[in-house]
């Protein structure tokens, strides 16, 4: 059996290979609520095979969200369409995960296929942003965010806290904090967005404050026995490479002390001005540095598009999981292709019998 098919424990909870989909944003939600699209969506990642599927950026407050059409996880109501996304990766035999997310300065925008920019201000749809400081990202989100008060830092981070309780009550086993991509955590983070002087800016230590402070409140409700992990951006390509993956991982080993037990190793995109290597499985290296000084397991998406390149990134230990994204797009039977591309025994029963029988008896 080849290494990307090998099942992966973690607290009380077994994958039954080393294949994620990562969370895709579908843009596809009014006032927040999961709808059939979602459940066919998510349900066909889980037929294909894949071990775990998370569930998409899912906003804790309405000022969270990318678009006026993400997914949300704000209030009561929202939780029951969530369960039936829980449910429907579940009963394929996948473990379900979500992602709680805010989105910070890149708030109030376009759809992606509507022009990725933000909605202007006046725009009936639109809403003010907020980040650490008043510093827009630029380029096509040029709108300038509200310098959070620390009331908005205690409210963001109990906004937090309910997204994950109302996650645990969907059924979702494995949560992720979206800390990546530019969004709020992050920008926290990074020295292109956060100019505070307070004690949430200035240092590394600083910088990492609303983010260790955040997986504080979410670990007191999120039960140990369930992984509790956080996608994080560790590199920017900005030119600034060394320090920032070097402070990166300083946060991490906090990260892990403080009870995270995973990270999905991402970049930062807090800045226009980056220059990314793009290329097959470019950020496994930096993945594995990340595995290996903060001895946590990782994963990594970013073009680990076939399954000889997965696997090799699992049987070299580069890899934890690999998080095929655009990949189970195309294909969301991406397990059972890749099954089938490794020569594994039986392939097709990666996937439910009323497919996998058919596709055995005439392969
Ligand atoms: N990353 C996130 O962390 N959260 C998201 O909600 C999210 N939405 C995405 C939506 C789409 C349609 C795509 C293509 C990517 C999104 N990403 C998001 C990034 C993916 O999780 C993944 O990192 C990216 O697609 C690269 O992996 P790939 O080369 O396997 O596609």
């Amino acid at each position: 059996m080849s290494a990307l098919f090998d099942s992966f424990s973690l607290k009380d909870v077994t994958l039954k290979n080393r294949i994620a989909v990562p969370p895709m944003c579908q843009y596809s939600s009014e006032d927040g609520f999961a709808n059939q699209w979602h459940e066919a969506n998510y349900a066909s990642f889980a037929r294909g095979g894949a071990g775990l599927v998370i569930v998409e950026a899912t906003a804790v407050s309405p000022e969270g969200r990318i678009t006026p059409n993400c997914l949300g996880i704000w209030k009561e109501e929202h939780t029951e369409g969530l369960a039936n996304l829980a449910k429907r990766i579940k009963d394929q035999g996948a473990v379900a995960g979500i992602q709680i997310a805010h989105a910070g300065r890149k708030a109030s925008a376009n759809r992606p296929w509507e022009g990725d920019d933000h909605l202007p201000a006046e725009d009936p749809k639109a809403w003010q942003p907020i980040g650490p400081s008043a510093e827009a990202f630029g380029a096509h989100l040029s709108r300038t965010p509200e310098a959070m008060s620390k009331q908005d830092i205690e409210r963001v981070k109990q906004d937090f806290v309910n997204g994950a309780k109302r996650a645990l009550e969907a059924g979702f086993e494995w949560l992720e904090l979206h800390f990546a991509h530019g969004y709020l955590a992050q920008s926290f983070f990074s020295k292109h967005a956060n100019k505070r002087t307070d004690e949430y800016g200035g240092d590394a230590a600083g910088r990492g404050r609303f983010l260790l402070e955040t997986l504080d409140a979410v670990r007191e409700v999120w039960p140990q026995h369930l992984p509790l992990t956080i996608r994080f951006g560790v590199i920017e390509y900005d030119g600034d490479d060394e320090q920032t993956q070097a402070e990166s991982i300083a946060l991490i080993k906090q990260f892990k002390a403080q009870g995270a037990d995973f990270v999905s190793v991402s970049i930062g995109f807090n800045t226009p001005d980056a220059t990314i290597p793009w290329g097959p499985a470019f950020l496994a290296p930096v993945a594995e540095r990340v595995r290996n000084e903060a001895n946590i397991p990782v994963a990594t998406a970013w073009g680990v598009d076939t399954p000889e390149l997965a696997n090799d990134t699992i049987e070299k230990g580069q890899l934890d999981i690999v998080m095929v994204g655009r990949m189970h797009l195309t294909n969301p039977h991406w397990t059972y292709f890749a099954a089938k591309t490794l020569a594994e025994d039986n392939p097709s029963w990666v996937m439910p019998a009323p497919y996998a029988h058919w596709l055995q008896r005439y392969a």
